[in-house]
Order: structure tokens, then C-alpha cells, then sequence
């Protein structure tokens, strides 16, 4: 039987529940558990890849081609797990199956409902994919996680309250656990219960009782003894039940907060977890983990030295958008054993325009540019900023300045090179000039035209190293392996019939699709670390194994020997963050006709940005 911990917020959101639900997976995952985890967003889209960026902040794009929330990569990434478009769970989601049966009469023409066809449906489908297997062990996982997106109380949540409710009974109380998560405001050093009062009393009301009750505390005090007594008291739950987490130096040390208030031994109690069985494989696995976890966090805390990197992007008010890219470039630095200082620069503030306009927010930016360990273009979208992002891309190059470029970064690095190295000066990319006569990048032609936006290539993709690029420092980063796996999300590619010329001048495309048409990752040989991919490895990043080519960005960005010995680190232990059966070749899927996943989304045009390109 699956053990399912409910994790549910009162008060406001926006305060950390997912961490403090990834930390609770993690601290199980340490005791030799097998946990997963299931998001539930109580909004009617049914996914998040049409949504905008400046609402939504990042998309995060699954093995499968889902494109979900940031919060399933929260869990990846502390779980080291790989999940499913299933595991989020929307309004929209649920009401869209319910009506499908409806449709096809499954209902038998009774009376459809909120209870219990909607309610049923939640549980059902959380109990089905609670069983899917995500880890290296293929085995069903033993704890589920569900977080519970919103606040107990607003109307959009209520109708998976009250599944949650009847769900208790449904799988029996041993196997059902809800911890929910309160604000504790503290005003002047006095600390707040009435919010967490209301909050629970109102839980109570919807026939919910919590189990634990987390105390957010936004400041760096600890919840006091007598704050939790009151609590206690007022929430009519033992003192036991009351867990602070108050604001620490990072978030990797929130898991070792909760164990040490006794998290993990109320919930074997609670759960009767000693009655599942976990072989002694798993529990050295824990053990291991629970070790290198520990050592990652206060290794982190005695980093001395810092790495600088800088962002060129667009939105880069927007942080969330590249909640993935700053993970990653985080867990490199843990690995490096440095301090992470990254600055943003808006890629416009970079224009010769600016100079004029501008002058400070001109000089500013290029200050931070040419201060810089290293520089990043992330993955964007529209053509706005791109020349700022081309005249970063151009310093990084000539000035031999470790780069590192993503999915329209890579694009642009490639634009770059044509009008800089190949002297023509009018290269672009169809998607910013679609009549252009010189289209270094262009759309890829197996993807449909017809309606705006059209289809993308998204999901887990083979990389293959060709022949020759033992050199790689992309290659050797990733262990020296001929074939790699990241996850795509894009329209555009880079043009065909360029390539040769491209080769000819220097710019090696080291990496390609497994028919060797697409061109996924370049390098440039004679640069201390110059790389640009297609694919958006930050996705697969993990606080213990980070993704390959951050994690050389970051050491080349530290000092060239940082960067040679992390090569020869990778070159003995790199492992893929995903299990063997979700790396399976397009051509095994489908009998070699191309896979598009998200057949037929149609994107929302915005502000003329478009809404959520990829490039
Ligand atoms: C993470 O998962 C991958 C694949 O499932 C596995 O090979 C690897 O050993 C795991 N890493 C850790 C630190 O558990
Ligand atoms: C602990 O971390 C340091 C770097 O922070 C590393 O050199 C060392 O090998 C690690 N020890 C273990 C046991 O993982
Ligand atoms: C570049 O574009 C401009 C304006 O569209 C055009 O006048 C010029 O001939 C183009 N140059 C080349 C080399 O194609
Ligand atoms: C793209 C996406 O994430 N949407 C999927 C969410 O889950 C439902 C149910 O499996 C799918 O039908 C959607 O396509």
C-alpha cells in the first residue's frame, strides 16, 4: 500500500511549500524509501506551456514533453526522480477527463457532478500515478508526496480539499498524513500564531485535521518554544506536531532543519513505516545520500572563493523564468566549491542605443559583462534584445571569456559567427525576419506552419558526439559517452545547408541528432570553454551530479585547472539523472517517424514577444 503525504498551505502562498514537501521527500529518501511526487495546480489551463512567462515564471519541460510547473523540477531535482506529464494534476485537467467520459457515456446519463465524479477523478488518478515507477530501481514507489497548490480556503482549491478529505478514508488512516504549511508573521520580534490559528481552524472546518503543522517564519529566528506551545494549544495538535522553518542560508539546508525537529520519526510513526520492507541496498543508498547531502551543504557554507557569472537575458526581472539555469549554475558551484554571484544584465541595456538613451544603464551593463567569469545567454524568446545578446556573444569570443549559450543562446552564437567570422553581416533567424535572405537559423521543416506558434520539438532527445570529438569538452563532460540525453524545446534549428561552411571556418557542431541533420551542440576549439546546445540541459540538473555543461561553464569560469579537473571527475563518474528505459530513441518509439509531443498546442500571441517561444 502507498503511503501518501499531503502537504496543503493556509495563510498565503508563495512561502516555500514546495521546499519544505521536497525536503520531507528527500529526508525519506535518505531512510532508503522510494518516494514520488504529485503537484496539484487548482487553475482550468491545462498546462503550463501557453502560459506567460511574467504570470507563470518558468516552464519546465519533462522526459515525456510535458510542460509543467517549476515546482515538478523542485522535485525532481531534490528527489532525483523522473516524472510524468501525469504527475500535475490541473482543474482543467481533471474537468476535461470528467467531461471526456461524460462524453462517451461512461456516466450512464446520470447526473455529472463536482462530488463525486470530480472528486473520484482526482483520487483516481492520483492513486494511478502514485504507482508509476521514477527511479533507477523500476520499482513502485513507496511514498507519495502531494502538494497541494494555493490556500486551503480559496474556491479554486475546494474541490480537491474535498477529495483530500474523502481520500483519508478511502486509503485508510495509516496511510494518509497531511502536513500543512502556515505563515507565522513575526512583528517586532514577536511571533504571530493567530494566522496559523484561522488557517487550521478552517481546515478543520473542510474535515481536514493536520498532522504536522509547518511554521513559516520569513525571518532568520527560529520559532520559539512558547510560540509552539500556543500553537499546540490553540490547534489542538501535541508539541511535536508544530515544526518551525525559519529562513536559513540556503534551501538545501531546509531538509536538515526539519530532521532536526524529529520530522522523520513522526512519520514512521504516523505511517507505520517500519511495515514496508526496503532492502539493504536502499538503505546504504540513504545512507550515502543522506552523507553527501550534509558535506554538499556545509561545503557550501566554507566556500571562500566566488565564481562570477552574467546572465544576458531578456525578463531578467523576471528570476523565476530561469529558476532551472540558476539551480543548475548553483549545484555547479557547490561542486566547484565556490560561491555563486550571478548578475543579471537586460540584453537591450547593451545596445549602442543605450549609450545615448541610457548612458548609466548602458554602462552598467557592460561593466557587469566585462567583469564576468563567465557569460550565459539562456534560452528566450521574440527578437527584441537579441542584438544585445550578439554583442555579449561577440566579447565572449574574441576575449576568450568562457561561454555558455542555451537554446536561443546557441542559436545566437551561431548568428553571431556568420556575421562576424563568415562577414555576413545581414544573418538572422527566420523567426525574427521570416523574408531574410540570409537565414542562418531557420524553422524546422517536419513542424507544422499552419497555425501560429504550430508545434515544437519537446521532450527527452538523443545527442549523438561524432566521430573525431574526443576533444570535446562537451563530450568529456559528460563522461566521454558517444550518446547523451537532455530535454528540447523548440521550432528552430540551425540551417542545413550552412553547416559545411560553418565546419570550414571553425565552428564545430561536435553533437547532433541521431540522423546527424540537426545540429545540437557547437564548441569552438581553440576558446578556453565556448558552447552553445540546443537542448535545455538545465532541466536535468541535480544538487549531486549537476548538469555537464554548467558545471564546465562554471569550472572554466572559476580557473582552467577547476574546469580540467571536473573533466576528469566526469570522465570516471558521470551518471545520467534518468533512468535506463526513459532513454529510448526516437526511432524505437515510432519506427523513425519523427515524435512531436504536444501535438497542436496553439500559442497565445502576447506583446508581440510572442508569449512562451522557445526558439
Ligand atoms: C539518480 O538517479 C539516477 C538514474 O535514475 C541514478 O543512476 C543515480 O545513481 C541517482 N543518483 C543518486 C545520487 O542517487
Ligand atoms: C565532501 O565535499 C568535498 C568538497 O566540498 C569533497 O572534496 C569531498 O570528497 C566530499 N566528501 C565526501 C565523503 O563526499
Ligand atoms: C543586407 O540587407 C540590406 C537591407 O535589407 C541590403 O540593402 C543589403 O544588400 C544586404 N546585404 C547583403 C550582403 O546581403
Ligand atoms: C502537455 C501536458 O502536460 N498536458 C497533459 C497533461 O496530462 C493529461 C492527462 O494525461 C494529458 O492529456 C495532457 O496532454
Amino acid at each position: 500500500m502507498t503511503k501518501y503525504i499531503v502537504v496543503s498551505g493556509g495563510v498565503v502562498s508563495g512561502i516555500g511549500k514546495g521546499v519544505i514537501a521536497s525536503s520531507t521527500g528527500l529526508l525519506l529518501k535518505t531512510k532508503g524509501y522510494k518516494v514520488t511526487a504529485i503537484k496539484i495546480d487548482p487553475y482550468m489551463n491545462i498546462d503550463a506551456g501557453t502560459m506567460r512567462p511574467q504570470e507563470h515564471g518558468e516552464v519546465y519541460v519533462l522526459n515525456d514533453g510535458g510542460e509543467v510547473d517549476l515546482d515538478l523540477g523542485n522535485y525532481e531535482r531534490y528527489l532525483n526522480v523522473t516524472l510524468s506529464r501525469d504527475n500535475n494534476i490541473t482543474t482543467g485537467k481533471i474537468y476535461r477527463e470528467v467531461i471526456e467520459k461524460e462524453r462517451k457515456g461512461d456516466y450512464l446519463g446520470k447526473t455529472v457532478q463536482i462530488v463525486p465524479h470530480i472528486t473520484n477523478e482526482i483520487q483516481d488518478w492520483i492513486q494511478r500515478v502514485a504507482k508509476i515507477p521514477v527511479d533507477e530501481t523500476g520499482e513502485e514507489p513507496d511514498i507519495c508526496i502531494v502538494e497541494l497548490g494555493g490556500t486551503v480556503g480559496d474556491i479554486e482549491s475546494a474541490p480537491f480539499i474535498e477529495a483530500m478529505r474523502q481520500f483519508q478514508f478511502r486509503v485508510g488512516h495509516e496511510n494518509f498524513a497531511l502536513i500543512h504549511v502556515s505563515l507565522v508573521p513575526d512583528m517586532h520580534g514577536e511571533q504571530k500564531t493567530k494566522p496559523t490559528q484561522t488557517t487550521v481552524h478552517s481546515l478543520r472546518g473542510l474535515g481536514l485535521l493536520p498532522d504536522l503543522i509547518a511554521c513559516r517564519l520569513l525571518v532568520p529566528q527560529a520559532l520559539r518554544d512558547d510560540t509552539k506551545e500556543k500553537i499546540s494549544m490553540f490547534c489542538h495538535v501535541a508539541k511535536n506536531q508544530v515544526f518551525g522553518v525559519h529562513d536559513v542560508s540556503s534551501v538545501y539546508h531546509v531538509p536538515l532543519l526539519l530532521q532536526s525537529q524529529g520530522i522523520v520519526e513522526y512519520l514512521k510513526k504516523r505511517l507505520n513505516l517500519d511495515t514496508v520492507k526496503i532492502s539493504n541496498e536502499m538503505v546504504e543508498r540513504g545512507i550515502s545520500l543522506s552523507k553527501r547531502w550534509r558535506n554538499m551543504t556545509s561545503g557550501s557554507e566554507r566556500a571562500f572563493d566566488t565564481v562570477n557569472i552574467v546572465l544576458v537575458g531578456k525578463y531578467t526581472d523576471l528570476r523565476d523564468s530561469y529558476m532551472s539555469v540558476t539551480k543548475s549554475l548553483e549545484h555547479s558551484a557547490f561542486r566547484v566549491n565556490r560561491k555563486l554571484v550571478l548578475q543579471w544584465v537586460e540584453s537591450s541595456d547593451l545596445e549602442p542605443e543605450m549609450q545615448e538613451n541610457h548612458p548609466a544603464k548602458y554602462h552598467d551593463a557592460w561593466r557587469a559583462v566585462v567583469g564576468a567569469g563567465g557569460i550565459l545567454v539562456p534560452g528566450g524568446f521574440g527578437s527584441r534584445g537579441t542584438e544585445g545578446m550578439l554583442l555579449a556573444i561577440k566579447y565572449a569570443r574574441e576575449q576568450k571569456i568562457p561561454f555558455l549559450g542555451i537554446c536561443l543562446g546557441f542559436q545566437l552564437a551561431v548568428i553571431e559567427w556568420s556575421r562576424n567570422v563568415l562577414s555576413i553581416p545581414n544573418a538572422t533567424s527566420t523567426e525574427f525576419d521570416q523574408s531574410t535572405q540570409s537565414p542562418a537559423i531557420v524553422f524546422m521543416p517536419e513542424i507544422s506552419k499552419t497555425h501560429m506558434g504550430g508545434t515544437m520539438r519537446l521532450g527527452l532527445r538523443p545527442t549523438v558526439f561524432q566521430e573525431g570529438t574526443e576533444w570535446s569538452k562537451a563530450r568529456r563532460l559528460y563522461g566521454g559517452k558517444e550518446k547523451i540525453w537532455e530535454r528540447h524545446r523548440h521550432r528552430y534549428e540551425v540551417n542545413p545547408e550552412w553547416v559545411q561552411t560553418f565546419r570550414e571556418s571553425g565552428l564545430e557542431f561536435v553533437g547532433k541528432d541521431e540522423k546527424g541533420e540537426r545540429m545540437q551542440v557547437l564548441e569552438l576549439r581553440d576558446h578556453p570553454f565556448f558552447m552553445g546546445l540546443q537542448a535545455h540541459p538545465e532541466f536535468c540538473t541535480r544538487p549531486l551530479n549537476p548538469s555537464p555543461p554548467f558545471l564546465g561553464f562554471v569550472a572554466a569560469a572559476s580557473d582552467p585547472e577547476s574546469l580540467e579537473e571536473q573533466v576528469q571527475y566526469q570522465l570516471k563518474n558521470f551518471t545520467p539523472p534518468h533512468p535506463e528505459d526513459s532513454m529510448v530513441s526516437e526511432a524505437e518509439l515510432r519506427n523513425g517517424q519523427p515524435v512531436i509531443y504536444g501535438k497542436d498546442q496553439v500559442l497565445v500571441n502576447g506583446n508581440g514577444d510572442g508569449v512562451n517561444g522557445s526558439s
